[in-house]
């Protein structure tokens, strides 16, 4: 008798252990729902934030193409977005957002590396050699890129990869042998790795299509791409020349330091600019990006979103 009634016991014991770890546990995951939907909630708010100084931004762009009839680092859309705040002092909710524009023809164009035909240019070739060599990379990157967006399976020579090199990895991929939407691509190159990547995604972006270079916003490793022989004193002779408002004679200021067809293809206006926008609310961070591209006429049009990582 006695000893049933341990057992008795011991299973009410445990029972009630059992509850309470039950009980303990669905709390924990009510809380999570909780955090959970909350988070989607915050992220949703960030988002409609980002989309709001996007189309704030869209109106400086046309007003700015109204304005001016070239594009430098002096003027309005150059300069960082002040930071806002998001909620008045009342508000449970605080958070602030702040962005920047910057111009994506002062960067080398990947999708110069082909012309119309998709087969590669010899002389944006060069030019992305010069500029990892600019950057301190290896050169070779440049006929690895230009295999990634050239039509053919043919792989360059001494510098290239196609699918015989890709289909070989494990997991096995292919070469889009097509331009590209996004420089991030260019991590899945033969050899490439972060470090490279990280220095130089700064200097490059993939715009629909050929594209000359602002050389009023240029950096100064694109500057030194643009010729063999442009020494580091030439680019930051150039760099002092244009200050803040810009070259005031492109034609007559590289003439003598660019060959003709280079020449040929620089400008100081701009069609295509990337934001990014950082917001908070609470605890959540986003980080928008916004390509914009702006036409003949002035219109400026979003031509590609994305979220990434701060
Ligand atoms: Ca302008
Ligand atoms: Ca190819």
């Amino acid at each position: 008798m006695i000893r049933q009634r341990g057992v008795a016991l011991i299973t009410a014991m445990l029972i009630m252990a059992l509850i309470t770890t039950l009980t303990f546990s669905l709390e924990w995951d009510n809380s999570l729902d909780l955090r959970r939907t909350y988070v989607s909630m915050y992220r949703e708010e960030a988002i409609q934030a980002a989309l709001g100084a996007e189309s704030w931004v869209l109106t400086i762009l046309r007003q700015d193409a109204e304005d001016s009839s070239t594009d430098h680092l002096g003027e309005i859309w150059a300069s960082e977005l002040p930071v806002l705040p998001l909620g008045g002092p009342g508000d449970s909710i605080q958070g602030e957002i702040y962005g920047e524009i910057e111009d994506l023809q002062g960067r080398f164009n990947i999708n110069n590396l082909v012309d119309a035909k998709g087969e590669v240019d010899q002389s944006a070739l060069e030019q992305f050699q010069r500029l990892l060599i600019a950057l301190g990379l290896d050169p070779r990157f440049a006929g690895i890129a230009a295999d990634w967006v050239d039509a053919d399976e043919n792989a360059g020579f001494p510098d290239g990869a196609e699918d015989a090199i890709y289909t070989g990895f494990a997991p096995p991929y292919r070469s889009p042998n097509q331009i590209i939407s996004s420089t991030s691509e260019l991590a899945a190159l033969d050899g490439m790795d972060k470090a490279t990547l990280d220095v130089l995604l700064p200097h490059i972006a993939a715009l629909p299509g050929r594209t000359s270079v602002n050389v009023n916003t240029a950096s100064g490793p694109v500057l030194q791409s643009l010729d063999a022989d442009m020494t580091l004193a030439d680019v930051e002779g150039l760099l002092s020349q244009r200050g803040e408002s810009g070259f005031t004679d492109i034609q007559n200021t590289f003439s003598a330091l660019v060959k003709p067809e280079v020449l040929n293809q620089l400008a100081e206006t701009s069609d295509y600019f990337r934001l990014k926008v950082i917001v908070r609310v609470d605890t959540v961070r986003v980080t928008f990006y916004s390509v914009l591209e702006r036409s003949a006429q002035g219109d400026v049009t979003p031509i590609l979103r994305s979220l990434g990582a701060t």
